[in-house]
């Protein structure tokens, strides 16, 4: 009997309103439609214990230290590690909306009253090193003034434009990092695209499939841990 293939892994990141929760959805579909055994995980997964704290700071309704808050965001993926990575190696394909990127973006945009970043860049990175790496992250990019005409951005905490503009800035150095680590390994693995996703919702989704289809058509290799 042939071994199971290891499934792919697949991350989209991006900014509020820029239709992850939908273009996750659809791509679930799709590859569900296609006779992909596929699942669908949101971070930050607000069903868990850790979840509920993390969706009660977002909404406000209550307080947590800014340290506290990102080992909460980062606890909430570790509790679904070896569950993704499981699902993985059994050969079912992980969508993740959100993952350990969108941590490090948000916590290390947070600034004090004078516009000083409270927390580094690597402090912010170390609690998710080693965390199952994706095979592609697909980050969804829109400008303030795009998200603006679907509405503006909504209600919780981090849902202001000067905070999104950082975030914006903060994924783009996460993206340059990744690739300079990924040239100068020896197992070159991992893909970072930015998608467009001012566009028409059908425009970018056809972008996204174009670089998902290509996945299936060569074996993955093994699973890598993130920043290791
Ligand atoms: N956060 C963190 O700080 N640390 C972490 O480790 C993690 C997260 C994992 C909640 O995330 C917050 O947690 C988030 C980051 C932080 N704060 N912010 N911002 P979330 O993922 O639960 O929530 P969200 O980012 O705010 O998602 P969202 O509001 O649901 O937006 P979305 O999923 O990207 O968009 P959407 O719901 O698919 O679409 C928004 C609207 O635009 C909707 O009306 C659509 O119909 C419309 N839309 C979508 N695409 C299009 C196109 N192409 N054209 C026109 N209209 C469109």
């Amino acid at each position: 009997m042939a071994a199971t293939q290891r499934a792919p892994f697949i991350v989209i990141e991006g900014l509020d309103r820029s239709g992850k929760t939908t273009q996750t959805s659809n791509l679930l579909v799709r590859l569900q439609k296609d006779g992909k055994d596929v699942q669908l995980i949101k971070f930050p997964d607000r069903t868990t214990p850790i979840g509920q704290m993390i969706d009660s700071y977002l909404r406000s309704a209550s307080e947590l230290d800014d340290r506290a808050i990102h080992l909460l965001f980062s606890a909430n993926r570790w509790e679904l590690a070896s569950t993704i990575e499981k699902l993985l190696n059994s050969g079912t394909t992980v969508i993740c909306d959100r993952y350990a990127f969108s941590g490090i973006a948000f916590s290390a945009s947070k600034v004090d009253a004078s516009g000083h970043r409270l927390l580094s860049y690597e402090w912010c990175k170390s609690p998710d090193i080693g965390l199952p790496k994706p095979d592609i992250v697909l980050f969804l990019d829109i400008t303030p003034e795009k998200a603006r005409e679907r509405g503006g951005y909504g209600e919780e905490r981090y849902e202001k434009e000067e905070m999104q503009r950082r975030v914006r800035t903060n994924f783009e150095g996460i993206r340059k990092e990744m690739m300079e680590l990924e040239s100068k390994s020896q197992d070159h693995t991992l893909v970072w695209e930015v998608i467009d996703a001012g566009r028409s919702l059908e425009e970018v989704e056809q972008d996204i499939w174009s670089h998902i289809e290509p996945l299936y058509r060569s074996q993955c290799p093994s699973l890598g841990r993130l920043w290791k």
